[in-house]
């Protein structure tokens, strides 16, 4: 007999069925015992009478057994989907020994702990919508690309330099030779616009030694970078990152709005196009100074947008050079300040963009005042030297977008494995 998923069950009422799944919950009220059958599509209500001759097998369950039962699926009103199995044959596959943590969401446990044990946390519905949720958003941002015929591409992830500066590398032995994680895709998807490719887009991790412990910093994290020619300013990558996002939204909205009403919150405010302000006219809104935006006034800045706006997302623009990495356009009428962005999501940046310099000898000069020795990114200059087209692109935070979408208030718990100053197993 074939398996039938918990989801499909209602098509084979009163007919026997055979389900395979975990014993989630069991209830013994002496001459009837309730099970909670859970299987990745869903959960069912299992049910053995005293009569039943598999009733001994039954009240020797215990919780996360591994079963396969066959059964007859029954209309019953009183029971959670409407319907109910009663048990005919059960066979345990793999007994489960006592629980470490609980993870039914009825007691709260210590986040730390939970990860410790993810295997089990992740059998909780609320956790595992997360990661439902995450895969969508993949599906949607590859369809969107394909779309508009970008290439997806696959950058190496052992480099010999970072792109966003030196801090945050981590180094590891290639061989003979000291390398690093890759902490951007950054020179790489800029080298494929020397190759004439256009219009690019990756999906891929990237690793930064993070020094402090902070609810929205990992070590290691996934991007969607994207990079394309021809711009005319970085107004191009801004259209092209909210098209982007309001094309997910949608998607989100038509498909899997049942996920975020599951996590009883509301959805975001958003329509093309998303409020735009300097860094400098930021800091005014908020009534401070500064050449970059703190955690804390990013949430501010936010907070003022939504009101004034009713807009979940609002783009900063104009970030002085100091404060960009070297290979930042810089704005023609003020170069101390650049053609670059932040996009800010519930007041917390998920996104990073602009255009890029594409001239070498500006490009080398930039460098320089960024004290990079040339000689170190001549693999990525010589890209420059034989018909490099003005370009730009963004690299999006997925963790820090599901965080944000989910009001999740730990990043970690948008990661299945996180990895941070501390963790590194499981
Ligand atoms: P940036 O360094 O701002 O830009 O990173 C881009 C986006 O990646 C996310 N992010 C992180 N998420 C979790 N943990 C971290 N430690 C972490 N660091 C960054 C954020 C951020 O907005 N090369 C440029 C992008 C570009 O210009 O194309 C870059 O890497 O959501």
């Amino acid at each position: 007999m074939e398996r039938t998923y918990i989801s499909k069950i209602k098509m084979k009422e009163n007919r026997e069925t055979l389900l395979k799944g975990w014993a989630e919950a069991i209830r013994d009220l002496g001459n009837l015992i309730f099970v909670v059958l859970r299987d990745c599509s869903g959960e069912v209500q299992l049910v053995a009478k005293k009569d039943s001759k598999c009733f001994d097998e039954v009240k020797n369950l215990r919780r996360e057994d591994v079963i396969e039962i066959k059964g007859i699926p029954i209309k019953n009103e009183k029971a959670p989907n409407g319907i109910e199995v009663r048990i005919e044959e059960l066979k345990v596959l793999n007994k489960a020994e006592p629980l470490p943590i609980e993870f039914s969401g009825k007691i709260s446990t210590d986040l730390s702990k939970r990860l410790d044990y993810r295997f089990l946390d992740l059998r909780n519905k609320r956790n595992k919508k997360i990661f439902e949720l995450k895969s969508k958003i993949i599906y949607f941002v590859r369809s969107f690309f394909n779309d508009r015929e970008f290439v997806e591409v696959h950058t190496p992830k052992i480099v010999a330099q970072g792109a966003e500066g030196g801090s945050e590398l981590f180094p590891i032995l290639y061989y003979n030779k000291e390398s690093y994680l890759t902490q951007s895709p950054q020179f790489y998807k800029q080298i494929m616009q020397a190759a004439g490719f256009e219009k690019v887009f990756e999906i891929g991790p990237t690793y930064r030694a993070e020094k402090s412990h902070t609810l929205r910093h990992l070590s290691e994290f996934w991007g969607i970078d994207s990079e394309f020619s021809f711009i005319e300013s970085y107004e191009d990558v801004m259209r092209l990152l909210e098209d982007l996002i309001c094309d997910i939204l949608n998607n989100i909205k038509k498909n899997c709005s049942e996920i975020i009403n599951y996590f009883g919150i509301e959805f975001p405010e958003y329509k093309k196009p998303f409020p735009r302000i300097t860094l400098s006219d930021a800091f005014k809104l908020i009534d401070r100074e500064g050449t970059d935006l703190s955690n804390e006034e990013e949430k501010l800045v936010g907070e003022r947008i939504k009101k004034k706006f009713e807009s979940d997302f609002i783009f900063i623009t104009k970030y002085p050079f100091e404060v960009r990495p070297f290979y930042t356009m810089k704005n023609d009428k003020n170069k101390n300040l650049t053609d670059s962005f932040d996009l800010l999501f519930k007041g917390m940046e998920i996104v990073t963009g602009g255009q890029r310099e594409h001239r070498l000898s500006i490009l080398k000069e930039q460098a320089n005042e960024k004290n990079i020795s040339l000689e170190s990114i001549k693999f990525y200059l010589d890209a420059f030297k034989y018909g490099m087209p003005p370009h730009g692109g963004f690299g999006f935070g997925i963790e820090r977008f599901v965080m944000q979408l989910l009001n999740i208030k730990n990043i970690r718990e948008a990661v299945l494995f996180p990895r941070d100053v501390e963790r590194l197993m499981p």
